[in-house]
């Protein structure tokens, strides 16, 4: 079955996990640090620049924002953690709604885990990727702004991170451009891919 992207819709916003759609599709969690790109991502994905707010203050989105996916899945756009000048209760609340949202037991298939191309990973990414692993959670690794760099120094960086990050042997892992829109469809190919059992089923 196949997914039209462009056919991606405003769902509606949780601010807490209870007020979350009920898990009847599956569902394509976007996280990472706040800043990294995931509203830009789920704009380029559904080439729509309209569709998910893109922060001109980072740290903005506070709670979970919901998106309907050609009616076969949700895209989930989760509070950007750690953004260093957001005041510490504000903080403590992304963290508290990211960590529920995790913990929650909630259903959801697959965690696009994004990080910036050009700098090196948060304690935060870090801590989130060795969860990850340790709960067995499914997820691919998003390298985002990738068009501000050369290809070389894409290589080069994507050789540091693999040192530092310890992620998942069959990981997948994609670098991309939102801006310039490049590796949106292997993107997409993948996440189609990945659902097709579930979708099917
Ligand atoms: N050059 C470049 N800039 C990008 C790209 N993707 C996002 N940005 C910029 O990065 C900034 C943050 O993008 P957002 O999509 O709002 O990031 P976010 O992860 O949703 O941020 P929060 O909602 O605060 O967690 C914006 O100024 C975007 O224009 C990209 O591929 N290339
Ligand atoms: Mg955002």
């Amino acid at each position: 079955m196949s997914i039209q992207f462009r056919k991606t819709t405003f769902w509606g916003v949780a601010s807490d996990v209870s007020s979350c759609p009920p898990s009847d599709r599956p569902e394509i969690v976007f996280s990472g640090k706040s800043n990294v790109g995931k509203s830009s991502l789920i704009n380029a994905l559904a080439d729509n620049k309209k569709l998910a707010r893109v922060s001109a203050t980072p740290g903005k989105t506070r709670v979970v924002v919901y998106f309907n996916v050609d009616d076969k899945l949700y895209f989930a756009d989760l509070p950007g953690y750690g953004y260093a000048k957001a005041a510490k209760d504000v903080k403590e609340k992304f963290n508290k709604l990211c960590d529920q949202y995790f913990v929650s037991g909630r259903k959801f298939s697959l965690v696009l885990h994004l990080l910036d191309v050009r700098h090196a990973p948060s304690s935060d990414d870090i801590r989130m990727l060795d969860y990850m692993n340790r709960s067995g959670i499914p997820y691919f690794l998003v390298f985002t702004k990738c068009d501000k760099l050369s290809k070389a120094q894409i290589r080069k960086q994507l050789n540091e991170f693999s040192k530092i990050l310890d992620f998942h042997e069959d990981a997948r892992i994609f670098a991309v451009s939102s801006e310039k829109k490049v590796g949106l469809d292997d993107l997409r190919a993948a996440i189609e891919e990945y659902l097709s059992d579930e979708l099917d089923s």
